[in-house]
């Protein structure tokens, strides 16, 4: 019923959608929901009590892994082929020819792991500077590795064990595939026509507006900026994104992977010290394709990572994606805003150093191209 009150909109009161255009959808937004007591699931707090070493530990340098093959000494980032590979280069091809409700098709491909640091008891925001540079130079050499040959090279971190994490070890794992999975195909899609319609490249536009607004600004230095999107749909979801128009890892220049490797510290400190926790989250690198498509024109693609953390109100409450949103869309429980004003607000030296003299820990030198 309409009672003829109009009342004046406030995002941080009224529900409302919003549009993001790289998946051509829509979220709820309605950050009065959080209000609503919780007597919901308290997950287990994250463990902080792992050992720097550990000779079991199929990850660390020394150990033997499943398949019985033992690490080197490894003392920066080692790289080694996935013992229990979601993709295989020589599975054989099931076919095409099926009914249009029984459609299969050849998948292969490659799954790799990557430790970032001999250390198990370290973080990407406890590592040093040079120590992050290196696994950003070994990232951008995977992708013109793999994607020589692969359309496809996904990049991924899932920190946490409420991430699905199953070693505490610092590392990321590789998955190159013989097809454009569905993320990156949507987009694809959405990028190519943006460009289309609008003439500029959408995240380089995007990246300008928020700089200029400074809004939903979470860090930003002379090459990079974060924020957390204006269509995020998890509470602390930002999307990292390079100033200049760059289509994939390799392409970055030395000062931009110095740059890169400073604002992740800078990013992922915040994190933690949001709830003072080893931040859970599972993030990736989206670039322009590869494989064939490295022949192609691919300039509607700019550069990004995403981060998709799923805590919400504490250490331990996070958000669920479950019933509205499996069924009807997904929805947001505090603005876009209110959380990028919340992570700028945190301080950049981590929880886990205050205190120690700085400089003399590992991690706690500050970061030193900050705006
Ligand atoms: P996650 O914890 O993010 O799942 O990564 C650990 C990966 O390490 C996982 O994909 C692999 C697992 O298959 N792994 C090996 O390849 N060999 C081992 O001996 C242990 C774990």
């Amino acid at each position: 019923m309409d009672t003829g009150i109009r009342l004046q909109f406030d995002p941080r009161e009224h529900q409302h959608l919003r549009y993001n255009p790289l998946r051509d959808s829509w979220v709820l937004v309605s950050a009065h929901r959080m209000k609503r007591p919780w007597k919901g699931q308290v997950e287990k707090p994250a463990e902080d009590n792992i050992p720097r070493h550990d000779p079991h530990n199929p990850l660390c340098p020394g150990s033997a892994r499943a398949n019985g093959e033992v690490n080197p000494e490894y003392d920066s980032t080692f790289l080694f082929d996935n013992d229990f590979p979601a993709l295989q280069p020589d599975a054989p091809d099931p076919g095409s020819d099926h009914h249009p409700l029984f459609q299969t098709k050849a998948a292969r491909g490659i799954c790799k792991v990557m430790c970032f640091h001999p250390w198990s008891d370290i973080t990407l925001p406890l590592m040093q500077l040079g120590e992050i540079r290196k696994v950003i130079d070994k990232w951008a050499e995977l992708i013109e590795e793999l994607g020589s040959t692969y359309p496809w090279v996904q990049i991924f971190e899932n920190r946490g064990a409420m991430m699905g994490c199953s070693n505490p070890h610092p590392h990321c794992q590789i998955w190159a595939s013989s097809f454009l999975p569905n993320e990156p195909a949507l987009a694809e899609r959405c990028q190519r026509e943006y460009l289309r319609k609008h003439g500029e490249p959408m995240l380089v536009q995007y990246a300008r507006l928020e700089a200029q607004a400074q809004v939903r600004v979470v860090v930003e230095n002379e090459h990079w900026l974060v924020v957390v999107p204006y269509w995020a749909t998890w509470p602390f979801q930002t999307l990292l994104l390079p100033r200049r128009h760059v289509l994939r890892l390799p392409d970055l220049t030395s000062e931009e992977r110095d740059g890169l490797a400073s604002i992740m510290k800078r990013l992922l400190t915040k994190y933690d010290n949001l709830f003072e926790v080893s931040f859970p989250y599972s993030m990736g690198w989206h670039g322009a394709p590869t494989g064939s498509h490295l022949e192609e024109d691919t300039s509607h693609w700019q550069l990004h990572a995403h981060y998709y953390p799923p805590l919400l109100r504490s250490a331990t409450v996070r958000k669920f994606m479950v019933g509205y949103e499996m069924l009807c869309k997904e929805q947001r429980d505090l603005t876009p805003e209110q959380a990028a004003e919340r992570l700028r607000g945190l301080s950049e030296e981590h929880y886990r150093s205050r205190g120690e003299e700085r400089g003399t820990e590992r991690g706690t030198a500050p970061p030193t191209d900050g705006l």
